[in-house]
């Protein structure tokens, strides 16, 4: 029985659903003079890069890159500025959509829609436990709209499951800094590109993933050594000054062994090894081991470039170490990471301009979706099993302690199986598109199928998650609501609304105020009446916390300093004046005894190593600047599609495409012991021999992949699986 359903005399009856301006449908609260002009962070990648919106009666009718923003000083990639283009699109979600007794999804009203939400989940409670309903979200929405949905789906609606894209993406990232640092938390500010005199860039490719990160590179002016490691001469290899085109997972091999050779060199810090970190030594005994021979076999490099590498960090007066996704997702990321950690650290390369081990961050929120979106982490970085930090948050929130569970979530591939097993019968999808980009579709998508009732939250309701889901609920994309983002340097940016959301789309912050009402639970969130609302209830919550940001005090403040990174303690506002600031310059970390660790592990093969059946490696990645993920956006700009192909291609390099007769622009079969698909052949001499490369931005990647994982962070392992290739003329003989 759901009482408050019934009761018409609260603001949210239908009626007034429907009032223009409540629920942001037909409300701009920006300025109206003809040519205003307002500011706010891009929504796509994490560079965080600021946007100048040229407004007409307060619409955005373009944009412009800003020049005193101190991320992108005046720069924007091609989606950047077709961010309001992707608004406009026959396919946005305009209206919530049920799945009737036709079996097809047909418009119903927000009043059903909550109705039937509230009463499909409650029910599979009742019948199965509070913990049969689970959410999976994403590192774009903004702050205010993490942590509700977080504290809503937990406190609230007594979820214990729910996880974030973030997992397939950042996991390991997190864990390595958490293990190594003592909490999660990037070192560096965009400066360091232009401050070092060596980068070395391990499996990311800033020049299409971060394009104005690396302009922010070709901005150093100290000719600096620019050190790829990639098996792909990617766009960013091909402007490197040395690239190692290393076997794919043999990363580890490689850093164990230049540290082997820095030991030997004796190109350590010793002052800092000794006065802030501790487990060195058992790490320089480890490391010996990884002799050039073994580490020439393992990489597949000479060892005279292992030898040039190892110079490099050693001569380098201020090296800094930049990682992405060819690190973090991989069977063993989290002690690939750290031993990129265990460089810098040897070597003092950190707390100083210029240096640092820094994991660059994906999406526009994905840092922070790691502090706020309460799945990993208790709202503002805390710890669900710690009892100081439940009461802690409990008191801010004004909620009932006991309303917090004493455990972190399930991780998102745990939620998949739960699913599988039939304990998880409801989901709830925001702002993500699993049914695309999970890895392993073989079963993904079979998984959600099993789902007794899916909810999927989107800007549009194409999507091949929404496609299968049971209730579309229509949201506002970025532009058309507000709030704040964190970038991959830790800064708080602003976000405006500058469009009307469509139809009777409303954004994520206003559905899932009718969703607390429907539910019964809209006291416990009597206080979270606006984004800014909840904006200071998050500070609250980090007050004391490493990402303490106390001290900002309010969006005007973000907007007239061009962001603030956290940490910004009240109090300290004026040593935090400095626009650039970089963590551990005192050499202090957030470990319990303040010292940084050294971690490490043996290597071990990944889990489907290559045979004669499945001969080639598949990596998977970004393809253009271009596309974002999985294109629900991106695709709806005749100018972005324009600059990529528009149907699955795979690029071979040239000694195989040779051998096989293979030529671009031929359709080809890719094969995997779990599904196979056509592709476009691309032949490149960047792919090495033995190894295939297909952007994830494709439906049918995911088909291909195989579902393994880091066993520290669970972060899935999009990059390594066995495959075949096969040329359509010969494909239906074998
Ligand atoms: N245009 C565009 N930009 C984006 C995105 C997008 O979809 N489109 N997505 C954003 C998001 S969420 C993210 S997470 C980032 C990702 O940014 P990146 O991580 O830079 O992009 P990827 O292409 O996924 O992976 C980087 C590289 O890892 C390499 N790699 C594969 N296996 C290995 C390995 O074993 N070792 C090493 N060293 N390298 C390996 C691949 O060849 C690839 O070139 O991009 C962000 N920016
Ligand atoms: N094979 C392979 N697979 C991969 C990867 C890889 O490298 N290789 N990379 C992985 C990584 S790093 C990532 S981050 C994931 C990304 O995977 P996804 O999160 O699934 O990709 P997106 O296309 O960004 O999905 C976001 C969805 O949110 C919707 N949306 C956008 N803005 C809003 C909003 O404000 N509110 C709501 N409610 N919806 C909105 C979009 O329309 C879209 O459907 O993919 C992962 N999958
Ligand atoms: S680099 Fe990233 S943040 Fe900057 S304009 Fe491009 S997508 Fe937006
Ligand atoms: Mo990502």
């Amino acid at each position: 029985m759901i009482p408050q359903l019934h009761q018409t005399t609260g603001p949210y009856t239908r009626e007034l659903l429907q009032e223009p301006g409540r629920f942001g449908l037909g409300q701009l609260p920006v300025a109206n003079s003809p040519d205003a002009v307002t500011t706010s962070v891009c929504g796509f990648c994490s560079t965080g890069c600021s946007l100048n919106l040229h407004l007409r009666g307060g619409e955005a009718v373009s944009l412009s890159p800003t020049t005193e923003y101190p991320v992108n000083l005046g720069m924007a990639c091609p989606k950047g500025w077709e961010a309001l283009t992707v608004l406009d699109a026959d396919d946005r979600a305009t209206t919530p959509l049920l799945r009737g007794d036709s079996g097809r999804l047909e418009p119903v009203d927000w009043d059903t829609a909550m109705r039937t939400f509230v009463e499909r989940f409650k029910g599979i409670q009742r019948q199965y436990g509070d913990d049969s309903v689970a959410f999976l979200s994403t590192g774009q929405i903004v702050n205010e709209e993490m942590a509700f949905l977080g504290a809503l789906a937990k406190f609230g609606m007594g979820m214990k499951h729910g996880d974030g894209n973030t997992r397939q993406c950042m996991a390991t990232a997190v864990t390595a800094y958490k293990q190594s640092f003592g909490f999660d938390a990037p070192p560096y500010t965009y400066a360091d590109f232009e401050e070092s005199d060596v980068l070395v860039f391990v499996g990311a490719n800033p020049c299409i993933a971060h394009p104005i990160m690396w302009e922010r590179v070709m901005r150093n002016p100290h000719d600096p050594e620019i050190v790829v490691v990639d098996p792909r001469a990617t766009e960013t290899a091909m402007n490197a000054t040395l690239h190692l085109p290393l076997a794919p997972k043999s990363d580890m091999s490689l850093f164990y062994g230049v540290a082997r050779l820095l030991i030997e060199r004796d190109a350590l810090d010793h002052e800092f090894v000794d006065s802030n970190t501790e487990g060195f030594d058992e790490f320089a005994a480890f490391v010996r081991d990884f002799t050039d021979d073994r580490v020439a076999a393992e990489t597949g490099l000479p060892v005279e470039a292992i030898h040039r590498f190892a110079n490099l960090v050693a001569d380098g007066r201020r090296v800094s170490f930049w990682w992405t996704m060819g690190v973090n997702q991989s069977h063993q990321g989290t002690r690939t990471a750290q031993a990129l950690v265990n460089l810098a650290l040897m070597t003092g390369n950190i707390g100083r301009p210029g240096t640092g081990a820094n994991s660059i961050t994906g999406q526009c929120n994905a840092m922070g979706s790691r502090l706020f979106s309460n799945t990993t982490n208790l709202l503002g970085g805390h710890d669900f099993g710690n009892p100081e930090h439940r009461g802690k948050v409990a008191d801010v929130l004004g909620i009932d302690e006991s309303r917090i569970p004493h455990e972190a979530s399930w991780a998102y591939d745990q939620i998949m199986e739960g699913i599988r097993r039939g304990e998880i019968r409801g989901l709830w999808v925001i702002c993500t598109n699993p049914a695309h980009s999970w890895i392993d579709q073989s079963e993904g998508r079979e998984i959600l199928e099993k789902l007794d009732f899916l909810v999927v939250q989107d800007m549009y309701d194409t999507t091949e998650t929404a496609r299968i889901a049971d209730l579309v609920l229509p949201a506002a994309g970025w532009g058309e609501k507000e709030g704040t983002f964190v970038n991959s340097e830790r800064r708080i940016g602003t976000v405006k609304q500058v469009r009307r959301a469509p139809g009777q789309a409303l954004s994520d912050f206003r559905i899932l105020e009718l969703v607390a009402h429907y539910w019964g639970c809209g006291e416990m969130f009597a206080d979270w009446k606006s984004p800014a609302d909840v904006f200071e209830i998050l500070k609250r919550c980090s007050a004391g916390q490493p990402c303490d940001i106390t001290g900002i005090a309010d969006y005007e403040v973000l907007e007239e300093r061009g962001g603030v990174q956290w940490p910004f303690p009240s109090g300290e506002e004026s040593a935090n004046e400095r626009a650039e600031r970089r963590l551990f310059e005192d050499g202090r970390f957030y470990t319990s005894n303040g010292r940084a660790r050294f971690l490490f592990v043996e290597p071990r093969p990944p889990a489907e190593p290559t045979c004669a059946e499945f001969p080639f490696v598949l990596l998977t990645g970004r393809g253009t600047a271009s596309q974002w993920h999985t294109q629900t956006r991106t695709a709806k700009s005749a100018v972005l599609r324009k600059l990529y192909p528009d149907r699955v291609y795979v690029e071979v390099g040239p000694e195989d495409a040779e051998r096989l007769g293979i030529v671009t622009g031929e359709t080809v079969t890719l094969e995997t012991r779990r599904g196979s698909t056509s592709a476009t052949a691309f032949v490149t001499p960047g792919v090495r021999p033995g190894h295939v490369f297909v952007p994830m931005h494709y439906e049918e990647t995911n088909r291909l992949t195989k579902a393994d994982f880091d066993a520290h962070s669970r972060q899935p392992s999009y990059k390594h699986c066995a495959v075949q290739l096969v040329r359509h003329t010969t494909a239906g003989r074998s």
